[in-house]
């Protein structure tokens, strides 16, 4: 990759401190963040975007380290109150992070478009590089479990904390909604240089951009390099239920499965040198295996991961 645009695919907290890495090493007019809107939902009448959060807390520095979501130094005063009036409280709302919702609420609710409220909300915030949501119309992440429910992604992440067993997930409204025009402007642009698929969740939080009409396609017939940064790292996910799930839903959680995953779509997957040894069963897959320290515990482990999912993809 020499110079030219760079594409993130990506989700929550794995895919925004990706993100934050290559936002602190490119151009701004050189980067463009697509993200996952497959757990967005309506909550106490507000409309909710917890990867868009996720990533504009994130690159703008605001973002609980901790927890991964939503905001440092956040009170839960307007939570106690609306639990005490009779309100669900399970999914935690802080009082500065209603905000965020209200206004996107608001101006969603007055016809703007999630596109638009999203760079307007990253433009506020000081973020440079493009924002964009994966799409504009309603996409949902739904669980099958094992006990034959069908369970709405936060119902099922949150307020029941992933234990129940998964057998299936859908993507509802993903066959007919379109992808953001950043999306689609970003897979077409002639300086395209390079796709980075971050370290999110791939069923949860990747699978749902790939689910939009032609996405899979334009990815698959896509003449640059294309880099995944595996979120599992020596058999155990980074963080949140991954593993589990694979489980489930019936592949090893290794780096080899995720290659598996990918395959298609990708010329190269960034694993960690605790995974180095599998990179001849990566191989087998059709996908170059690139170790890396893969684990982000501060901004420099960001930079330098971004740095090598970079220099995977100029070969
Ligand atoms: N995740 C939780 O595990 N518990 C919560 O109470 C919670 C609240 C929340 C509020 C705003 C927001 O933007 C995100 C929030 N998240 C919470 C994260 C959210 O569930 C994400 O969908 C997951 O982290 C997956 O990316």
């Amino acid at each position: 990759m020499s110079g030219g645009h760079v594409l993130a695919l990506c989700g929550g907290v794995g895919g925004a401190k990706l993100a934050a890495g290559l936002a602190a090493i490119l151009p701004p007019d050189q980067l463009t963040i697509i993200v996952n809107t497959g757990d967005d939902f309506e909550h106490v009448g507000l409309s909710i975007s917890p990867d868009i959060d996720t990533v504009l807390y994130t690159l703008s520095g605001l973002n609980d380290e901790k927890r991964g979501w939503g905001l440092a130094d956040e009170t839960w005063q307007a939570l106690a109150m609306l639990g005490r009036l009779g309100e669900p409280d399970w999914f935690k709302l802080g009082d500065r992070d209603l905000a965020t919702h209200i206004a996107r609420t608001h101006r969603l609710r007055s016809g703007e478009s999630l596109s638009a409220v999203t760079a307007s909300l990253a433009r506020a915030l000081g973020i440079a590089p493009a924002i964009a949501p994966m799409t504009d119309d309603p996409v949902r992440t739904e669980i099958e479990t094992a006990d034959g429910r069908v369970l709405p992604f936060q119902t099922y992440f949150v307020a029941e904390q992933c234990k129940p067993v998964a057998r299936a997930i859908r993507y509802a409204g993903a066959q007919t909604a379109k992808p953001s025009p950043a999306f689609l402007h970003a897979l077409q642009r002639a300086d395209l240089g390079a796709v980075i698929i971050c370290p999110s969740n791939p069923y949860l939080s990747v699978d749902p951009l790939l689910a939009l009409p032609g996405v899979r396609e334009k990815l698959i017939a896509l003449r640059v390099p294309r880099v995944a940064v595996s979120p599992i790292v020596a058999g155990r996910a980074i963080k949140g239920p991954l593993a589990k799930l694979m489980a489930e839903l019936g592949v090893g959680a290794d780096v080899v499965a995720i290659a598996r995953h990918y395959r298609s779509l990708i010329d190269c997957l960034v694993i960690d040198h605790a995974d180095a040894s599998d990179a001849p069963n990566i191989a087998a897959e059709g996908v170059r295996a690139v170790p890396a320290p893969a684990i982000m515990r501060t901004h420099a482990d960001r930079v330098a991961l971004a740095r090598a999912a970079l220099a995977a993809a100029s070969g």
